[in-house]
């Protein structure tokens, strides 16, 4: 009888390239999202869209006008580091033009 050993052989008795690869899980993802505000306006939003994002002019507006009506919008989904980057970036850039938007993360 033939049964499954309790723990995964190491198989460091076989050559590098015989041995089962190793499971790895990809990396999370993170999905970057604008929240909508009373006062950033609506070209600005438009402009980080297509600056930091980008999208084109028409995109960057359908998206714009989502966060205004549903209060918060999909930018877009990327690896951890890049999406805290476009964080920082986004809201670093919103600050120095003295407008309250705000770019938040969350894992896909
Ligand atoms: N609500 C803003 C206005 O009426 C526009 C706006 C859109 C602000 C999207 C932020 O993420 C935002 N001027």
């Amino acid at each position: 009888m033939s049964s499954k050993p309790a723990v995964l052989p190491d198989q460091t008795d076989l050559p590098v390239l015989e041995r089962e690869p190793a499971k790895v899980k990809p990396p999370p993802l993170f999905t970057v999202y604008l929240l909508n505000d009373d006062y950033t306006p609506m070209e600005f939003v438009v402009i980080v869209l297509q600056k930091f994002f980008s999208m084109g002019r028409d995109q960057a507006t359908l998206v714009m006008l989502k966060v205004h009506r549903e209060g918060r919008g999909a930018c877009g989904t990327y690896p951890k580091e890049v999406a805290e980057t476009k964080v920082e970036q986004v809201n670093g850039f919103s600050r120095m033009h003295q407008h309250p938007l705000q770019c938040t993360m969350e894992e896909a």
